[in-house]
C-alpha cells in the first residue's frame, strides 16, 4: 500500500467541522453502508429528514486501539456513530462494541456535570455542587499550601490511562510542572515487571542507539513479519482478540497471520491458563498451563534442547553472555551460575529441568513439554511472542526473561519470521506530539509504590523502595492529582488496604478527581471536577499502540458538553491565572490553536501529511508500515550495532542483576536473579493453604477497558462478570453454572457469577479485572461488584516494586 492511503477517503469524505458544522449533502450520506432509515429515504427523496451533522472523533480509552468515531448529530446532539470507511478496507480502524457504544457513555445520565467539594467522609461519596470559581481556589491554594508546606516532590499525579490525546493530562502536567513539577513514576500497570527486567537482557543505552520500549518495534517484530515469514507461532499469555479488538487492531492482523502461517504447514500454539478468544474456535492449540508457571516450562523446553544438542552455541558465544561457563563475565566465572548450569542442575537450586520436573509445576504433561521442544526448534521462523499476562505476576520480572530465552537458545532472532519473545512490535512512529510540558523534578517512584508513598514515603530509598533519580524521597506524598483514572482504587492492588490508607487524612491531604461519572476512586476526591469529553471539543491523536498502521485523527466537538463541563485546558489555565502564570501557562493559545500548531509541526515533520485545511475535511489520516524484525541490525552486525547492555550482548546473565540482587535491601521471599529461572513468587506456585487453595488470575475483559465503559449495562449484558472456574474445581463445591459464589482471598472478598467450564486449567480461578468495586466500606466490606482488586494483595514485586500480585492470587471459593 502506498503511504497516501487516504486519497480515497479524501473523495469520499462528508465534510465536518468546528463550530458551525458543515450540513452533509444526501448524496454524500449515501456513500455510507449504515445510514439509518430516514437518511435513506432522505438521499432518494421520499423524505425530507434533516441531514446529519458528521464530527470525527476517535476512542480515547486505553486499549490501545485509537478506532475511528464518526459522530453523526442532529440539532448539535449526537444520535448515532459510524466507524471507520476511509480509505483501504483492510486497514479500516473500526470500532469494536465498546467503541460503539460510547454515545451511551457521553449522553448517559450519570454524566458528572458541575465540580463538587466532599461533604462526607473520604471515600463515602457525598459531594455537594459548587462553583468552578470555588473549586478553582480550592485547588490553587491547595497546590499553594502543598508545595510550601511539603514541596513539589510531596505531589503526586497519579497512573491514569482514561484519555489518550494530545491534550486532557497534558494541561495538567504543563500546569504542575510550571508550578516547580511532581514527582514522576517509573514504569506502568501494563509492562511493569517487563519494562523493569527486560533491559538488562536486552539493553537500555540511548547513546549506543538500543533505546528498551515496551511497546517499540526495535526489540520485537510486527505481526506483519509473521505473517510474511513465519512457520510456527508461540503465544504465551498473548490474546489479541480480547486485548486489541478493534478493526486495524492487532485481532486483525492476527487473523492473516493465522492463515499465512498455516498455509505455510504451520500451527499457532497458545499457552495461557484459560482458552482465551484468540484460539477458542480455531484449529491452534491451546496448551492450559498453571499461571505464573511460564518459567519452569520455558527452562524445560531448554532443558531438552540441551540433552538434544539444538542449542545454537555459535550464535550464544558470539551475541550473549552467561549462557555457559564460556561466556561468563569474569565477577562470575568458575561458580556454576550459567544458564546451562541452572538447567542441568549443576548450579543455584541444584536440580535439573527436565520435563518430568516441570510437568507438576506447570500442569502441562511431560511428553507434551518434549513435543513443544521439538516443535519449535524444527521450525524454520518460529515467532514466539509474549502478551503481558505473564509477566504481571509476582515472578514476573524472571518469568518475561525466561520466555525470551526459547529465541535466544536456538538463534532465532533478527531472522526473517522470527521475535525476540517480547510482544510483538508496536509503531514507534507518533506522528503528532502532545500539548508541551517540562517536570522539574527528578525523582521518580515506581509505579505501583505509590500507597506506600502517601504511607511511609520519608522511608522510602533507592535499595529499599527502588527510587530512581534520588536517593530517597524527600516527602511523603501530600496531594494526589488523579485526570482520567480509576487507579486509586479499582485499578490499583488491594482495594481495602489502599481505603484505610486514603482516608486518614493526616496522610494525603488533598486528592483532586477529574472524571466523567462517579467511579470508585471518585468517591476518594475532595475536589470532582467534571470533564468534558474528546468528542465535545475539538480534539487529536497519534494512532494507538497496537496495529502496524500509524494514523492521525483530529476533529470535534460533535456536541456541546453537557451542563458545566469544561476541557482541562481552559480550567488549567484559569488556576494558572490564580498564580499569575496564565499567559506563560497558553502562551497566548487556546487549546484550538495549541492543536493546530502541533498537527503542523506533525506535518512538516513527517513530510507527507496532508495540510491542516485538509485534515479539518477528512478528519483521519494513516498508512501502513513495513514489517520489522527485532533486533535485526545487531544479528547483522552485533560490532556495529550492540545492544545497551554493559556488555553490548544480549545479557542471560547480568551483572547488572546480580549487583542490585547483592546492594537492595529485600525480604526473605524477595528474590531478584541474574538469569532467568523460575521462581515461584508471592502468592504463587506453592503457595496455596487449606484456607486458600485455589490459584487466582485475573485477564482482561472484552466487555470492557479496565474499568471504563464497566457501567454501561448493555456491554455487561454481552459479556458478563463471571468467574472462571473448572468443572473438577465446582462439582466437589457443589457450585453450578450461573451460580452466586463467595471468593475471598486472603486480602478480601467478593461476590461474583460462577461460569463453570473446561475452558479454564483445573486448580486455577479467572476473574476478568476492571468491574466496578462496590462495596460497604464501613460495613463487611464484600464486594458486590466483583473487582478483582478488593483481593490482590499490595505487596510489589522484588525488582520492579510493581503490580504482580494483580495476576497472583490465592483464594477460596463457595457457594454464597
Ligand atoms: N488486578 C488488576 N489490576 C489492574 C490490571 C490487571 O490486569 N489486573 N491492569 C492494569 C493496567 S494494565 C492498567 S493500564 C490500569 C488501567 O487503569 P486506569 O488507567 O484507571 O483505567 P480505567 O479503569 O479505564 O480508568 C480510566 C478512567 O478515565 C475516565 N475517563 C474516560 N474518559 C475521560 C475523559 O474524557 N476525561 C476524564 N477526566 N476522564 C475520563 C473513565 O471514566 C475512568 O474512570 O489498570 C491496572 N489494574
Ligand atoms: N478488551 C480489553 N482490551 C484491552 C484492555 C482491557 O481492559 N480490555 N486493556 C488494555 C491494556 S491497558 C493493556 S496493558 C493490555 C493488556 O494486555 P495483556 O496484559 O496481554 O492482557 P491480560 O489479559 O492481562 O493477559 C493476556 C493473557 O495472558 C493470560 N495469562 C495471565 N497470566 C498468565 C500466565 O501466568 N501465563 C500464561 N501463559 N498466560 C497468562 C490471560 O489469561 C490472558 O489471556 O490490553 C489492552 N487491551
Ligand atoms: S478496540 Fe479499543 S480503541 Fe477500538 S473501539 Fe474498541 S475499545 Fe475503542
Ligand atoms: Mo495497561
Amino acid at each position: 500500500m502506498t503511504a497516501r492511503e487516504s486519497a480515497l477517503s479524501r473523495r469520499t469524505f462528508v465534510k465536518g467541522s468546528l463550530a458551525g458544522l458543515a450540513l452533509a449533502g444526501a448524496s454524500g450520506s449515501a456513500l455510507y453502508g449504515c445510514a439509518p432509515q430516514s437518511q435513506k429515504d432522505s438521499a432518494n427523496g421520499a423524505a425530507d429528514a434533516p441531514a446529519d451533522q458528521i464530527a470525527w472523533s476517535q476512542c480515547n480509552v486505553n486499549c490501545g486501539g485509537n478506532c475511528v468515531f464518526q459522530w453523526h448529530s442532529r440539532d448539535g446532539k449526537i444520535v448515532y456513530m459510524e466507524s471507520d470507511n476511509t480509505g483501504d478496507d483492510a486497514l479500516q480502524a473500526r470500532a469494536c462494541l465498546r467503541g460503539r457504544s460510547m454515545r451511551r457513555w457521553i449522553n448517559h445520565p450519570d454524566r458528572l456535570t458541575k465540580p463538587m467539594k466532599r461533604v462526607g467522609k473520604r471515600g463515602e461519596g457525598k459531594f455537594e455542587e459548587i462553583s468552578w470559581d470555588e473549586a478553582i481556589d480550592t485547588i490553587a491554594s491547595e497546590l499553594k499550601r502543598v508545595i510550601d508546606t511539603y514541596g513539589n516532590e510531596a505531589i503526586y499525579v497519579n497512573y491514569a490511562t482514561g484519555m489518550y490525546s494530545c491534550t486532557g493530562k497534558q494541561p495538567g502536567l504543563r500546569l504542575l510542572g510550571m508550578l516547580g513539577g511532581y514527582v514522576n513514576q517509573a514504569y506502568d500497570y501494563s509492562t511493569n515487571m517487563l519494562s523493569a527486567a527486560m533491559p538488562f537482557m536486552y539493553g537500555n543505552d540511548k547513546e549506543k542507539g538500543s533505546v528498551f520500549g515496551p511497546y517499540d518495534a526495535l526489540n520485537a517484530s510486527s505481526f506483519s513479519e509473521a505473517e510474511r515469514a513465519s512457520d510456527l507461532v508461540v503465544m504465551f499469555g498473548n490474546s489479541p482478540a480480547e486485548t486489541r479488538m478493534g478493526g486495524a487492531n492487532a485481532v486483525w492482523d492476527f487473523a492473516r497471520v493465522r492463515e499465512a502461517v498455516t498455509k505455510r504447514g504451520g500451527r499457532i500454539v497458545n499457552i495461557d491458563y484459560r482458552l482465551n478468544e484468540s484460539s477458542s474456535g480455531h484449529p491452534d492449540e491451546w496448551l492450559p498451563i498453571r499461571p505464573g508457571t511460564d518459567a519452569a516450562l520455558a527452562s524445560a523446553i531448554a532443558h531438552e534442547w540441551v540433552v538434544n544438542d539444538q542449542i545454537d552455541l555459535e550464535f550464544l558465544h558470539t551475541y550473549c553472555v552467561g549462557y555457559d561457563e564460556e561466556t561468563m563475565p569474569e565477577s562470575a566465572k568458575g561458580q556454576n551460575k550459567s544458564y546451562r548450569a541452572y538447567l542441568m542442575g549443576e548450579g543455584y537450586d541444584m536440580v535439573e529441568k527436565t520435563p518430568e520436573w516441570a510437568a507438576p509445576i506447570t500442569q502441562i504433561p511431560a511428553d507434551t513439554i518434549r513435543a513443544l521442544a521439538d516443535e519449535i526448534a524444527a521450525a524454520e521462523a518460529p515467532f514466539i511472542a509474549q502478551g503481558w499476562g505473564p509477566q504481571r505476576h509476582t515472578n514476573g520480572e524472571d518469568t518475561c526473561r525466561a520466555i525470551c530465552m526459547l529465541p535466544i537458545l536456538i538463534g532465532k532472532i533478527g531472522l526473517p519470521g522470527t521475535n525476540t519473545g517480547q510482544r510483538e512490535a508496536c509503531p514507534s512512529v507518533s506522528l503528532v506530539g502532545g500539548l508541551p510540558f517540562e517536570n522539574p523534578v527528578k525523582t521518580a517512584i515506581p509505579v505501583y509504590q505509590w500507597v506506600n508513598a502517601v504511607d511511609h514515603g520519608h522511608e522510602m530509598t533507592a535499595t529499599n523502595a527502588g527510587i530512581s533519580g534520588a536517593d530517597k524521597l524527600s516527602s511523603d506524598i501530600k496531594l494526589i492529582w488523579n485526570y482520567a483514572g480509576n487507579c486509586l482504587t479499582n485499578q490499583h492492588g488491594d482495594i481495602n488496604y489502599t481505603h484505610d490508607v486514603l482516608t486518614d487524612e493526616n496522610k494525603c491531604e488533598f486528592i483532586l478527581v477529574w472524571d466523567t461519572v462517579m467511579t470508585d476512586s471518585a468517591k476518594y476526591a475532595d475536589i470532582l471536577l467534571p470533564d468534558a469529553m474528546r468528542s465535545e471539543q475539538l480534539n487529536m491523536q497519534t494512532q494507538g499502540y497496537t496495529e502496524y498502521y500509524t494514523a492521525v485523527v483530529v476533529g470535534g466537538p460533535a456536541q456541546e458538553p453537557p451542563g458545566e463541563c469544561r476541557s482541562s485546558y481552559d480550567v488549567c489555565a484559569d488556576i494558572a491565572d490564580k498564580f499569575g502564570m496564565k499567559d506563560a501557562f497558553t502562551e497566548g493559545k487556546t487549546q484550538e490553536q495549541w492543536i493546530q500548531e502541533l498537527y503542523e509541526a506533525g506535518a512538516e515533520a513527517d513530510g507527507d501529511m496532508p495540510s491542516w485545511d485538509e485534515i479539518r475535511e477528512q478528519g483521519v489520516y494513516k498508512r501502513t508500515l513495513d514489517p520489522v524484525i527485532g533486533l535485526e541490525a545487531f544479528r547483522t552486525d552485533p560490532a556495529k550495532n550492540p545492544l545497551g547492555t554493559p556488555s553490548g550482548k544480549i545479557e542471560i546473565y547480568s551483572e547488572q542483576l546480580a549487583d542490585i540482587a547483592a546492594t537492595w535491601e529485600l525480604e526473605d521471599d524477595e528474590v531478584i536473579n541474574p538469569i532467568p529461572v523460575f521462581t515461584p513468587g508471592f502468592q504463587g506456585y506453592g503457595s496455596v493453604t487449606d484456607e486458600y487453595p485455589l490459584y487466582c488470575a485475573g485477564f482482561h475483559h472484552k466487555s470492557r477497558t479496565h474499568s471504563s465503559f464497566g457501567f454501561i449495562e448493555e456491554l455487561e449484558q454481552v459479556a458478563r462478570q463471571q468467574l472462571w472456574m473448572n468443572p473438577l474445581d465446582a462439582e466437589p463445591r457443589g457450585i453450578a453454572d450461573g451460580d452466586t459464589v463467595a471468593v475471598k482471598s486472603p486480602a478480601g472478598e467478593i461476590r461474583i457469577e460462577a461460569k463453570v467450564t473446561p475452558r479454564i486449567v483445573p486448580g486455577t480461578i479467572g476473574i476478568p479485572q476492571g468491574a466496578w468495586h462496590n462495596a460497604d466500606m464501613d460495613g463487611d466490606r464484600v464486594d458486590t461488584g466483583a473487582c478483582v482488586n478488593t483481593l490482590t494483595t499490595y505487596k510489589p514485586t522484588p525488582l520492579a516494586k510493581g503490580n504482580g500480585p494483580a495476576h497472583s492470587i490465592i483464594a477460596q471459593v463457595t457457594k454464597a
